[in-house]
């Protein structure tokens, strides 16, 4: 539905709205990012946005910078923007919205209208991350082909929705059901390019925590984060998220679709899940599902000048589900590791925040490092690992401070 209908102005925002100052770039673009990427990216404003960062506009790619980190939950106009393709509807094509459910696999297909949703379903909440397969991928070393996003391809919000197994449970699931195949709004501008698509193994569809959500902190999603009803996979990596969602198939059969058999795939086993997308792997790799044990530091920002008497270095934790133990945070370049305070625990799939005062410091440089350990006693990487598409990057940062 609604393919043609194009995001309009866009492009015309974008352009005329950069304000970004070069002085700014230091701190909220990681030097660890690619020759050149830093000087040409800009701070573009786009409607009910805050300024984000803009690495491509037409599909849009925005990402968040990294000082909003120093808030827990990530504020809807601070929340980075993620698309694949160039026709995204606008407000007014998504206000004749509906989802279709049927299938191989479903009993009863059917078609739901916000309205339907929003009274024959019970309502529940979760907080939890959203984040890019591949945040992060601009620091990769040496350096793979894809948006080069730096910190920012994340957020965590509070999700209020229904449950999809509900919905589901409504269209009546066969014995034999494999995969939930999910469907949104937007399209290809090239009629070649491959739609947009996921699927999901249909006993995750069955957790009670996988929601399609309509609100987002309290507020209807905002357009570009998927009004007006999006997928929410707590601990599964943001590509599953489909936003503007208009169709769900209950299906016998793996998804054929470019964009979980070819794209979105890690080596095999080379990075820990429960819940194994048995139905799309093969012999060399997986989908990449579950997201990896990560922590990054939104203050002080990087180059920051401080004073003798210290700083307090505050950020965000977050892991695949079994929710954040310790962090730690150096000052010393990582030869000495201080443990963190934790802030109130949100909830397993949800940042978990921390702080550290530093201290007196001598002056010169200080190099701030921070690293998470999960309850599952996973830790952060200490060597990169490598993977074609530069996905789940979770080197501890380093960032360096001048003090005087
Ligand atoms: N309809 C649709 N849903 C989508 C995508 C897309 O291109 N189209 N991209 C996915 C990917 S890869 C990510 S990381 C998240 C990003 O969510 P956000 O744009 O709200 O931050 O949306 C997911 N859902
Ligand atoms: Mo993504």
């Amino acid at each position: 539905m609604h393919r043609r209908a194009v995001l309009a102005g866009l492009g015309a925002v974008a352009a005329s709205a950069p304000v970004a100052q070069a002085a700014q770039k230091p701190g909220w673009m990681s030097p660890l990012l690619p020759e050149g990427t830093r000087d040409a990216a800009t701070l573009v404003r786009l409607p009910g946005k805050q300024p984000l960062i803009e690495l491509t506009n037409r599909p849009p790619n925005y990402e968040t910078p990294i000082d909003a980190f120093s808030n827990v939950i990530t504020p809807n106009d601070r929340f980075f923007i993620r698309y694949h393709l160039g026709e995204i509807p606008d407000m007014d094509a998504l206000k004749n919205w509906s989802l279709t459910i049927g299938g191989d696999a479903a009993e009863r297909p059917l078609k739901l209208t916000m309205a339907d949703l929003k009274k024959d379903f019970a309502q529940t909440e979760i907080t939890a991350v959203c984040q890019c397969s591949g945040n992060q991928r601009g620091l990769f070393e040496p350096h793979v082909p894809g948006v080069e996003w730096g910190y920012g391809a994340m957020g965590n919000a509070v999700w209020r929705g229904v449950r999809l197994k509900d919905v589901l449970a409504k269209a009546g699931v066969k014995p034999g059901a494999l995969e939930i195949w999910m469907g949104g709004a937007d399209g290809p501008v090239m009629p070649a390019t491959p739609p947009f698509r996921k699927s999901l193994p249909v006993q995750l569809a069955q957790r009670d925590d996988v929601l399609l959500a309509f609100s987002m902190n309290g507020q209807p999603l905002p357009h570009l984060n998927g009004f007006p009803l999006r997928v929410i996979v707590p601990g599964w990596t943001g590509t599953y998220w489909i936003k503007h969602l208009t169709s769900l198939e209950i299906s016998t059969k793996p998804l054929p679709n470019f964009w979980i058999q070819k794209a979105y795939r890690v080596p095999a086993g080379m990075f820990p899940v429960d819940l194994p997308f048995t139905s799309q792997n093969d012999n060399a790799t997986w989908p990449i599902t579950e997201m990896v044990v990560n922590s990054v530091v939104a203050t002080p920002l990087d180059g920051a000048k401080v004073t003798r008497s210290g700083f307090t270095v505050r950020g965000v934790a977050w892991d695949r589900g079994h929710g954040i133990k310790t962090v730690e945070v150096s000052f010393d370049g990582g030869t000495s590791w201080k443990p963190a305070v934790l802030d109130k625990d949100l909830g397993k799939y949800a940042f978990r925040g921390f702080s550290l005062a530093s201290g007196a410091l001598p002056p010169g440089p200080c190099k701030v490092m921070a690293r998470a350990v999960s309850n599952a006693g996973e830790t952060q990487a200490t060597t990169l690992l490598r993977n074609p598409a530069g996905y789940h990057r979770n080197l501890p940062q380093t960032l360096t401070v001048s003090v005087a």
